[in-house]
């Protein structure tokens, strides 16, 4: 096996060996009964439950970052409130013990002959497939960045290499404008772009620099947030602290030696503004993983093409997808992930006993908006945009309660609930919740 497959390599690098062509089932180096792409929050929480559903020889999962990052706290170690080294774990520690890590990118997914190539030119097969390969960032999108980031003054929550540049960036602050921007795509966790807005207000306020800035968040969206229960105490946050919403405003490009930012008005094709700024927070525009987008798995736009309540692939009824990557019409976050990850769960072991997925997926999904360094205001809402609370209190308002879950209890039900397969959502504590109020 092992030199038939050496010389299956052979072909693929272009070496007349074709009459020992056969079937890439035959050929394939590795073979998984369960193969999940993306060692993520979906990677990792799928590959839990796998193992618990098969036995861990018969998962494997495809990544190759040794570290993984819990994202969701990045918020704060922008605005100085965590450090970045308590975002990160090696990746080893959170795969689940026995399952395969093969530490490679997949290049080219092959669902017609239920094959994956690796980046090292590896084939695996697989009799099931979750995809979980998130989404990527296009910083390079923006004239002017990524390199920009190495001036002072900007910063990113978006990524592990630049988020502490924010927190330096308002460490810096003396006077001027704090610009916080929302690129003109779907984001993950659409809420975060301002939350740092809030809580870089909250610390000028503390260090008496308040007086000094203008704070101005420019959105590429229509609204200042999706769902109008929150957006309200939204406004009436902005206006009370006196920060400038600017709507449909895309930022185009950074000209990080002049501190200048330019943003186009998504309204007045051609018209352009240019911003001098004393602090700059880039959201940067975001699109689906070029690996699903160039396989038969993606719909139109690149996104994984899946079922909306079964999480089951549209075309290929042995391929699954998880998160970020995916074209499910609910806001992309860690909280949707935990509960479509009880629902996919559910929906593969109908379909390994030939059963028909009967688990729906409501599109819930959660975006704690930290108004402050002790308040949060929990959103959380389903497909139709209805507001579906875990706790039996208006929501809408700030409440340091909420903090205290966004900061210190959510990372603890990440690392040890959602990553193990444990936490699939708030939903029975809802109903739990609820019960008495009915
Ligand atoms: P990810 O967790 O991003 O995982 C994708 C994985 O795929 C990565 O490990 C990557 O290395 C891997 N991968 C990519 N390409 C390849 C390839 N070619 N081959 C193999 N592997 C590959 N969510 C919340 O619920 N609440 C919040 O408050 C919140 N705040 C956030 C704040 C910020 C600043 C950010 C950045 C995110 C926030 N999120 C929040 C969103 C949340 O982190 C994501 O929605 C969640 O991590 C999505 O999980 P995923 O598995 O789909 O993708
Ligand atoms: C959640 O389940 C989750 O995943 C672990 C998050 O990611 C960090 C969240 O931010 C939120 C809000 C939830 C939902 C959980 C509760 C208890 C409301």
């Amino acid at each position: 096996m092992a030199s038939l497959c050496h010389l299956r390599w052979c072909h693929h690098a272009g070496i007349a060996v074709s009459h020992l062509h056969t079937s890439s089932r035959v050929c394939a180096q590795q073979h998984y009964k369960m193969l999940v792409l993306g060692g993520g929050s979906g990677g990792i929480a799928m590959s839990s439950r796998m193992k618990r559903l098969l036995g861990a020889e018969n998962v494997a999962v495809v990544e190759p970052s040794e570290m993984h990052y819990y994202q969701p706290i990045w918020t704060l170690v922008g605005a100085g409130a965590k450090t970045v080294a308590s975002s990160g774990r090696p990746t080893a520690s959170v795969m689940p013990s026995g399952v395969k890590w093969v530490k490679t990118k997949v290049q080219e997914i092959n669902p017609d002959t239920n094959t994956v190539r690796t980046e090292d030119g590896t084939e695996i097969s697989y009799e099931y497939l979750i995809v979980g390969l998130g989404l990527q960032l296009h910083y390079e999108k923006i004239k002017g960045l990524p390199e920009g980031f190495e001036h002072p003054k900007i910063g990113s929550n978006y990524s592990v290499e630049t988020v502490e540049k924010t927190w330096r960036a308002l460490q810096d602050f003396t006077e001027g404008n704090a610009v916080f921007t929302f690129p003109n795509t779907p984001v993950k966790c659409a809420g975060a772009p301002q939350k740092i807005m809030y809580l870089s207000d909250a610390f000028l306020r503390k260090t008496g620099k308040r007086e000094k800035a203008k704070v101005i968040y420019n959105t590429s969206l229509p609204v200042l947030f999706g769902i109008k229960k929150y957006a309200d105490t939204l406004w009436d946050i902005v206006k009370s602290r006196d920060l400038q919403v600017n709507l449909r405003h895309n930022l185009v490009e950074v000209r990080a030696d002049k501190r200048e930012a330019v943003f186009e008005n998504l309204d007045k094709p051609g018209e352009t503004k240019v911003l001098e700024y004393e602090m700059l927070h880039v959201t940067p525009p975001m699109g689906p993983s070029s690996v699903v987008k160039s396989s038969p798995l993606a719909d139109e736009v690149g996104w994984l093409d899946v079922n909306k309540e079964t999480l089951q692939h549209n075309k290929y009824p042995n391929v699954f997808g998880i998160g970020d990557c995916t074209n499910l019409p609910t806001a992309k976050t860690a909280a949707a992930v935990a509960a479509q990850s009880a629902v996919l769960s559910r929906t593969i072991s109908k379909v390994l006993r030939m059963e028909k997925p009967d688990k729906k997926y409501d599109g819930y999904t959660s975006c704690p908006l930290v108004t402050s360094y002790n308040t949060v205001v929990l959103a959380e809402f389903d497909y139709d945009g209805q507001p579906l609370e875990t706790f039996p209190i208006n929501q809408a308002k700030e409440r340091r309660l909420m903090y205290y879950m966004k900061a210190d209890v959510m990372p603890h039900l990440y690392w040890h609930g959602l990553l193990r397969g444990l936490w699939g959502g708030p939903g029975p504590y809802r109903k739990l919740f609820h019960l008495g109020m009915k």
